[in-house]
Order: C-alpha cells, then sequence, then structure tokens
C-alpha cells in the first residue's frame, strides 16, 4: 500500500539556487524573497537580505528562467529609511509583490521593524530602481501582508498578520480606497489550537493567487514543541469577490522542512515563502521560499492540482 502523502510540490534539484556566498557584497544570509515576472518574462527576487549586524535590506535578483544565471544588484536595492521613517529603525523584512494594473506599478507589501516591534510597510516601484515609500500602513504587531492585484467593490484589499496581547495570530483583511488609509478590519482565520500544525499562529505567505475559483492562499503556520518551532505552509480558498470569506480550508500542511537547507540554519526547520510565478502554462506555480533563514529555494507545483486537494473530503 502507498500511504505517502500527495506531494503538491516539487524542490528544484538544486536547492539552494541563492546563497549568501553568491551576494556581491558581504552578507550574512539571504531568504523570504518577494517575487514576480516582469513584462519580458525575467524572475525578479527581492531577496531579503541579512547584514552581520543582523538587520535586513532588500536586494534584487534577476534571472532569464527562474532558477540559474542570477544577475544581483551590486548594492542593496532598498534601504531602510530610519532617518526619515523611524519605523523601519531595525531594518524590512519579507517583501511580498503584487502588480497593480491600475497603477502600472508594483506594490511592494513588507515587514518594518520598529523599536515597538514588527509593522506592515508599503512601497510602490515601476522598475524597483525607484521606490514611492509610503511608510507603515498598519502598526505594531502586523506582520504577513500582501495587497490584491486589483480593487473589489472600488476598494483595494490588505490580507495582513496582526497580533494583539498574549492572543493567538490569525489572519485579517483591511479596505482602503487609496492604498495609505485602511479600515473595515474584519478577521478572516484563525489559528487553530492544540496540536494541530497550524495551531496559534497563521499568517499568509506569498500574495494571493487569482484562479477561477477563488483566491488560493498559501498560508503558513507553526508548530512549536519542546525542540522549538516548526515552519509549515499549507493551502486555503477565498471568495474572488468576497476575499474575507473563506471558502475552503486544507487540514494538512502540504510543504514542510524536510531537506538539509531548510531543517538546519540559523533558524532550523523553517520554510517560509513571500513570493510565487505563474509560468506562462497558467498552472505551474513556483514557490521560492527562504530554508531556515538562510537561503533561498525553490519548488513547483500545479494550480489545478491544488485546487483539486482543497476539494478533495
Ligand atoms: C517569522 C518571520 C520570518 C521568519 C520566520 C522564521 O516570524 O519573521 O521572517 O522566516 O519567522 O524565523
Amino acid at each position: 500500500m502507498n500511504n505517502r502523502p500527495l506531494e503538491l510540490f516539487h524542490r528544484h534539484k538544486h536547492n539552494p539556487i541563492l546563497k549568501a556566498e553568491n551576494w556581491p557584497y558581504q552578507a550574512n544570509s539571504v531568504f523570504n524573497p518577494g517575487a514576480t515576472l516582469l513584462p519580458d518574462g525575467t524572475t525578479l527576487l527581492l531577496c531579503r537580505v541579512e547584514d552581520r549586524r543582523g538587520l535586513s535590506h532588500f536586494c534584487a535578483a534577476r534571472s532569464a528562467n527562474g532558477v540559474d544565471g542570477w544577475k544581483i544588484d551590486p548594492r542593496p536595492t532598498l534601504i531602510p529609511d530610519a532617518e526619515h521613517l523611524s519605523e523601519e529603525l531595525w531594518g524590512i523584512e519579507d517583501p511580498r509583490i503584487t502588480y497593480l494594473p491600475e497603477l502600472k506599478q508594483y506594490a511592494v507589501v513588507y515587514t518594518a521593524y520598529s523599536s515597538d516591534g514588527p509593522g506592515v510597510a508599503l512601497t510602490l516601484t515601476k522598475d524597483f530602481v525607484h521606490f514611492e515609500r509610503y511608510g507603515m500602513i498598519m502598526q505594531p504587531e502586523d506582520k504577513d501582508a500582501a495587497v490584491l492585484p486589483r480593487r473589489i467593490n472600488g476598494h483595494w484589499v490588505l490580507i495582513h498578520r496582526p497580533v494583539s496581547g498574549k492572543k493567538n495570530a490569525n489572519m485579517w483583511i483591511s479596505f482602503s480606497s487609496n492604498l495609505r488609509h485602511w479600515g473595515g478590519q474584519k478577521q478572516i482565520m484563525e489559528a487553530r489550537l492544540g496540536g494541530w500544525w497550524d495551531a496559534n499562529r497563521i499568517g499568509l505567505s506569498p500574495p494571493p493567487i487569482e484562479t477561477p475559483e477563488g483566491w488560493l492562499v498559501i498560508y503558513h503556520g507553526v508548530k512549536k514543541n519542546v525542540s522549538g518551532s516548526i515552519y509549515r505552509l499549507g493551502l486555503a480558498l477565498f471568495d474572488l469577490e468576497a476575499p474575507g470569506h473563506c471558502l475552503k480550508r486544507g487540514d494538512e500542511w502540504v510543504f514542510g522542512p524536510e531537506e538539509q537547507c531548510e531543517l538546519c540554519g540559523d533558524v532550523d526547520k523553517v520554510v517560509f515563502s513571500c513570493g510565487t510565478t505563474l509560468l506562462p502554462d497558467g498552472d505551474t506555480l513556483r514557490l521560492y521560499y527562504g530554508a531556515a533563514d538562510t537561503s533561498i529555494a525553490m519548488a513547483e507545483g500545479s494550480v489545478k492540482a491544488m485546487l483539486k486537494w482543497l476539494s478533495r473530503k
């Protein structure tokens, strides 16, 4: 009998595909990149680079095939602007990229690490060279955020993960007419409790992926045990025109740390994704992820297979 779990993601055989030693300048670790396909088919990863002070900034890496031949910006692409934005005092982390056709710009939503903890910040860019910074849009503690690519009922939509007091960390939605001022907050998905893989803390991983059946959401869950935390990924589906409404949620995780580079690094047993690209066949999804907060790896899966998996039971 074959009792192996269905593998929805297949790792690239050359993982990790990007490491700190590939960087043109000194870095401690490179991980959790945002991802997008540029109009000419180039894959752009906006990588989180942690320096040897322990603070992070972003650096763009571009590749024609999304796997190798990376051209890495010779200097940091976006650095924390602590002078003007004190909210970025301790660095910027985990960028999530969404192309907004209405504005013909990319929104990069990221974690700004302030002395009061992490909050959500937003910047717009046309070229990943010049950035229009909106600063912090959600105060601490809040992170794991991305915007949807289009307005829904006239409003931009942000998925994010606030934490209040000692309560669990759940996924929320907010709305805005101008990307600056957000309201209408509502909780949309709760962490489970007890021994579940996604007990107590969950958060959006890459920006939601629009499919005919709904917004496909890859989210992370954290399991704490006596030897530490395990970061894994699961799937959920949200209504296309009411993105606060969860239609389906898988019970089991679909991707977790297994390979050496995922099990062992600055933070052991972590796969953490902030970006995907959809290949021109409209089905193959490339998941770029940080491995153990140390390097960048990639795995591929089929959107159709993920939707089918969510519909089983
Ligand atoms: C999360 C985020 C990620 C990190 C993960 C594991 O809370 O801060 O940036 O990869 O923890 O350390």
